[in-house]
């Protein structure tokens, strides 16, 4: 890490890039932990890693952090000789923090080389609370070369304390850790310095307000933990509980000790470099595995939305397969169809002599077969409507079926909320069916009129008409008669034998298997179209908020990038 600090540089660079613009949008259980790991990466690299990389000599910052009410406002004013920093019984008392230094070093934190999200705010403080904003404070009393910093207390009620009390701890070279012989085992204390140890943060504590006569239990105690804990060199500074002085200050001997070790660290400059140098490199070695949690929410990120698409293509294949089936299994030539299909074969002479006729077909239909057929215009319009309805409850099908799935998939609901018309068809779908089935019609008119090329067959088909042929057609095409059996025969087949004794004699048997074949396929393909364009709705909403598909690769080829310039 000595040696190639540029390279260093831009390697971290590089990751906070990518981190800066990793985007977690599905709402999954590793998002809310994830984005504020993210956040805090981020504000650590600004705060304080960039800055002490950039600038090594730059004074060190000690910040003095702890439990509410442990003192260490009063600490800092004590350390200093003079009130810079409010203390006080009311919780909070320190909303904002302040950076106390020496007058020389004020170049140093005047400008926003460190924490730049924090607006500087200079002259007496008022009281009044200021956010966003750190205090800064000159002081003589100070060695040049070490500023300190009097965070809010890591365990505020307010939330806003404590988010701004642990950002500033990430940007400091040194935490002067204050607990009390109350405090000194509780939880929150113990989260934070955990961290320190994981990161090698430079610790020192401060057990602030001892009762004297429980120094010799505490202190022993206190160092055997900090030992568990992966902090065994951290020094401890014992303040003793005193009656504070007129301007609420501790004895100057009560601080002493702890004066004397803050000034000859700053007096001695390899001491700070190797303090300055053991939190920036804990820190700088935490960024990987730090990068690598991002990776893995990436990657949930990433499989939560292909669920989400595999629950749509599932619902389409499902609509797709209704529609195929209701072409087969008779389900098209019963109710109205039928009804029509009855009435247009029951009513008059014409179809009378087609049934007495039937065996003559083959060699000489039109002449066995005198007068118009009757009108087709209601089997048509029956077909219409039934093929219709099939494809519209296929679509609403597919929809309820993703909004269910979707409900019940990780990141699946806020979509939904956010597209609330997803659940179900877009508008104006009714009419694309009516389109595509009249589409389909005149495709299957087509498919006739080709096929009868011949004269003779066009002359057959003309005794029908050209419309009747084509209905006939849909009906096969509909019929359970080729390769399906069972009690649907009777109904469905029953409809269609006719029909399709008309079309064998006309164009025979293969050529009607093919165009009945051809009209069902050629459904299918159209009902994939409508489809696609559904599709496209829930695409879009998932398009607009899933990660970029490189995002964890990404990620991880800067966090390697970095181990290895690292080691
Ligand atoms: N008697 C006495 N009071 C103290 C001592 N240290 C702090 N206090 C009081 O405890 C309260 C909280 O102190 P403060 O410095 O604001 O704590 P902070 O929240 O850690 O900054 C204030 O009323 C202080 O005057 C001490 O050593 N002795
Ligand atoms: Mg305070």
């Amino acid at each position: 890490m000595d040696g190639d600090v540029e390279g260093l540089v831009s390697a971290v660079e590089a990751l906070r890039g990518a981190v800066d613009e990793a985007v977690l949008p599905l709402d999954v259980p590793s998002r809310a932990p994830a984005e504020t790991s993210r956040r805090q990466l981020l504000q650590q690299l600004d705060d304080y890693v960039l800055p002490r990389l950039r600038s090594i000599d730059a004074p060190l910052l000690a910040v003095v952090g702890g439990s509410t009410g442990a003192g260490k406002s009063t600490l800092v004013n004590s350390v200093v000789g003079r009130r810079v920093s409010r203390s006080g019984v009311l919780r909070p008392t320190t909303t904002s923090p302040v950076l106390v230094h020496h007058p020389e070093d004020r170049r140093w934190f005047e400008d926003t080389r460190i924490l730049p999200g924090l607006a500087r705010v200079t002259g007496e403080d008022t009281g009044e609370h200021q956010p966003g904003t750190v205090r800064l404070a000159e002081s003589s009393a100070l060695p040049a070369g070490m500023a300190l910093l009097d965070a809010p207390d890591i365990d505020s009620v307010v939330s806003a304390n404590r988010t701004i009390a642990t950002q500033l701890l990430s940007a400091a070279d040194l935490w002067l850790f204050v607990t009390t012989a109350a405090r000194y085992a509780d939880a929150v204390p113990w989260d934070f310095l955990r961290t320190a140890a994981d990161r090698g943060t430079a610790v020192a504590i401060v057990l602030d307000r001892i009762p004297p006569d429980a120094v010799e239990e505490i202190r022993p105690h206190l160092a055997s933990m900090l030992r568990e804990q992966g902090l065994p060199t951290a020094p401890i500074f014992t303040v003793p509980e005193t009656t504070l002085d007129a301007d609420g200050r501790l004895p100057a001997d009560a601080v002493a000790r702890l004066r004397s070790w803050l000034e000859a660290l700053a007096g001695d400059a390899r001491a700070r470099s190797i303090v300055v140098g053991q939190t920036l490199r804990g820190a700088v070695e935490s960024l990987s595995g730090r990068t690598a949690d991002l990776v893995v929410a990436s990657r949930d990120q990433a499989d939560a939305a292909a669920a989400l698409q595999r629950s749509v293509d599932d619902a389409f294949a499902d609509a797709r397969r209704h529609v195929s089936d209701g072409m087969t299994d008779g389900t098209l030539l019963r109710g109205e169809v039928l009804a029509r299909w009855q009435e247009f074969v029951g009513t008059g002479e014409f179809f009378r002599q087609v049934e007495t006729t039937i065996s003559k077909w083959r060699d000489k239909l039109t002449s066995a077969i005198k007068g118009s057929p009757p009108p087709a215009e209601g089997l048509g319009e029956a077909l219409q409507t039934g093929v219709a309805a099939l494809l519209l409850s296929s679509v609403e099908k597919a929809d309820s079926q993703v909004a269910r799935d979707w409900r019940r998939l990780a990141g699946g609901s806020p979509v939904l909320a956010r597209h609330p018309d997803l659940v179900k068809p877009a508008p104006g779908l009714g009419a694309d069916v009516e389109r595509l089935v009249r589409d389909w019609q005149g495709e299957v008119l087509e498919l006739v009129r080709t096929e009868g090329q011949s004269r003779r067959t066009n002359a057959r088909i003309a005794a029908y008409g050209l419309n009747a042929i084509g209905l006939f057609l849909m009906l096969v095409a509909f019929s359970t008669s080729y390769g399906l059996t069972g009690a649907e025969i009777g109904i469905a087949g029953g409809t269609a034998v006719l029909a399709q004794r008309v079309l064998e004699a006309i164009f025979g048997d293969q050529a009607v298997r093919d165009m009945a074949a051809q009209a069902r396929t050629r459904l299918l393909e159209l009902a994939d179209g409508l489809y696609a364009s559904e599709r496209e709705r829930y695409a879009a909403a998932l398009g607009e908020l899933a990660p970029p598909p490189d995002q964890a690769a990404r990620l991880a080829a800067v966090a390697s990038r970095l181990r290895s310039v690292v080691r």
